[in-house]
């Protein structure tokens, strides 16, 4: 059974009187702190733009893992950079047995020993102060970085006003989010899940992508049409329920852990995980699961900030948000 998620028209928002500004805020607000998940329409972003950003993606994974080696992802988390396949293809973009088993690590969590179907690429700002992008030469997929650079900047402005309506929601004054997110230090992944059989995510040792958090602020998801993504019911912890999106314009918004500790766990950043369609459960398990492409906006605060407090500068004896970021790659990915 699907799960009930608010569904939330941003427009009023930008568009509407102090007072619907505040309901939207309110209505977000709420949707976070009952289930951490909601859906956002007349978010601002143009449907033609998420359409071209689909066929970017698609273009990207179409091209031949030798051309998308080219931008190889470091060999650990962090950096979270370039291109990641899956499993042997690792190995052709590093080339030893060595760096395949770290890579096939990096895409397994501890906790299911699950191997990840999924091959994604990994952007931040353009400016960002501590990590360089990395990017295909340009003749590889001439318009690429451009368009992705343009995406970024797109979906950052799209954060700040949800940020901004959410500091409205939680009675927090102007720029109490905004204003610690002034630097975008964000993430932006494309994913491509690869066609699999059914009897493969059935057989308890493989799956799409494992449960869990995301660690910064918000994350803005787009996702198609195959369907996967299930969410814990804050209810009945342990339980995961379908979310699918109408449309390909259809935003999803859940929130990180950053935001969590900030709020003292009154906002919730609720588990997730990419699995098998509830229309493909009884599927033959010979049948092959059609390939999915989703891309995830990763809202981050500036890593100057702390993670323990609201205060303008991380006080001393408080973890800084890039330390805690660091500790959360590396737990999670079984680098600790
Ligand atoms: O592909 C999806 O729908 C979700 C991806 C996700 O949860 C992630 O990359 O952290």
């Amino acid at each position: 059974m699907e799960t009930t998620v608010a569904t939330i028209d941003f427009d009023s928002f930008d568009h509407g009187s102090a007072d619907e500004k505040k309901i939207v805020g309110n209505a977000i607000a709420e949707a976070f702190r009952r289930q951490g998940f909601l859906k956002l329409v007349n978010h601002g972003i143009p449907r033609h733009t998420i359409e071209e950003l689909f066929r970017w993606s698609e273009r990207f994974f179409a091209l031949p893992d030798a051309i998308k080696a080219k931008a190889p992802h470091p060999p650990n988390p962090i950096p979270n950079r370039g291109y990641s396949g899956v499993g042997l293809e690792n190995t052709s973009i590093h080339g030893s047995q060595e760096n395949k088993v770290t890579l096939i690590d990096l895409k397994t969590f501890l906790v299911t020993k699950a191997l990840f179907d999924q091959e994604c690429f990994d952007q931040g700002a353009e400016d960002d102060r501590l990590y360089a992008n990395i990017w295909l030469p340009e003749d590889d997929l001439p318009g690429f970085r451009s368009f992705m650079e343009e995406y970024y900047r797109i979906a950052y402005q799209c954060q700040q006003r949800i940020l901004a309506a959410l500091e409205l929601g939680l009675g927090m004054a102007p720029k109490t989010l905004t204003g610690r997110h002034s630097r975008a230090e964000n993430e932006l992944r494309l994913t491509h899940y690869p066609l699999v059989p059914v009897k493969q995510l059935r057989g308890g040792n493989c799956t799409r992508i494992s449960e869990h958090t995301d660690f910064g602020t918000i994350t803005l998801l787009f996702q198609d049409a195959v369907g996967g993504l299930e969410i814990e019911d804050p209810l009945q912890p342990g339980r995961y329920r379908p979310i699918e999106s109408t449309a390909l314009d259809e935003m999803i918004v859940n929130l990180g852990d950053c935001l969590q500790h900030w709020t003292k766990g009154q906002l919730r950043s609720t588990r997730h995980r990419v699995h098998i369609a509830q229309s493909d459960l009884d599927a033959d398990p010979n049948a092959i699961l059609a390939e999915r492409f989703s891309v995830a906006y990763f809202a981050k605060p500036n890593r100057s900030c702390s993670i323990q407090s609201l205060a303008a500068e991380c006080p001393p004896g408080e973890q800084t948000v890039g330390d805690f970021l660091l500790q959360r790659s590396s737990t999670t990915y079984g680098y600790a």
